[in-house]
């Protein structure tokens, strides 16, 4: 679960964005970073390791206090798809806090797609985290595009799971925010039943959301 930094009262997560090569992991992040206010954004940070590139900013780099005083800070992070760099896409999983899941939604994707979902289970296992339970979106992007899944084709495939599933055109920014907002409304529980969040800091499921959505347009 997330870094609580005691000594700072400063509680750090971790959000990634998994998926297949391609699917618009870095578009997302861009796109979150391109909406956010001057004031807001961290620096767009790039991790280099021999020849993958992982992506990652602080989504509010000053943070944003609790009414407690408990400073919370979040940081985005993408991992790279291709098949090759499963070393680097462990590496970024470990200790995630959430977890959205960008899936391609062209018909000749649904076997990354597949592969990719099936990595990420294999991986969250390897490093400690019970995919059971870690907060978890899948998002449906790339729907401007002829030649993808209908709505109703990808509902009935992920009615039976507990993730919620989101359509998105990440490229037109379409989509990205409320993608966002919906891992941090599963995000908040866990946080919650972890660091007492609302009975020791006063904050709620909603301005936790609000606090860092807000800021996005
Ligand atoms: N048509 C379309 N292209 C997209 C969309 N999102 C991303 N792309 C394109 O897909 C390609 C891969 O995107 P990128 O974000 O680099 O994928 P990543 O490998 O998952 O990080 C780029 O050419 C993007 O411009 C979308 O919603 N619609
Ligand atoms: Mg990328």
């Amino acid at each position: 679960m997330a870094d609580f930094d005691k000594d700072n009262n400063r509680l750090l997560i971790k959000l990634v964005f998994y998926g297949p090569a391609l699917s618009g992991k870095t578009t997302n992040l861009t796109a979150l970073h391109d909406l956010l206010a001057p004031q807001y954004k961290g620096d767009m940070m790039i991790l280099e390791t021999r020849n993958d590139r992982t992506l990652f900013f602080d989504l509010l780099p000053l943070g944003f206090h609790a009414p407690s005083g408990l400073l919370i800070k979040i940081k985005l992070y993408t991992v790279p798809g291709q098949v090759a760099h499963d070393t680097t896409r462990k590496a970024v999983l470990s200790r995630a806090d959430g977890i959205v899941f960008v899936a391609d939604s062209q018909l000749n994707q649904v076997i990354n797609n597949a592969e990719s979902f099936q990595n990420l289970e294999e991986n969250a296992s390897k490093v400690g985290i019970d995919f059971n339970c870690v907060p978890l979106v899948v998002q449906f992007n790339k729907r401007d595009l002829a030649g993808i899944l209908s709505v109703e084709d990808i509902r009935a495939r992920w009615k039976s799971t507990p993730w919620p599933v989101i359509f998105a055109e990440a490229l037109n920014r379409k989509g990205v925010i409320e993608t966002l907002s919906a891992l941090l409304e599963n995000v908040y529980p866990k946080l919650d039943a972890s660091y007492q969040l609302n009975a020791q800091h006063n904050l709620t499921k909603d301005a936790f959301v609000g606090q860092i959505i807000d800021r996005i347009h």
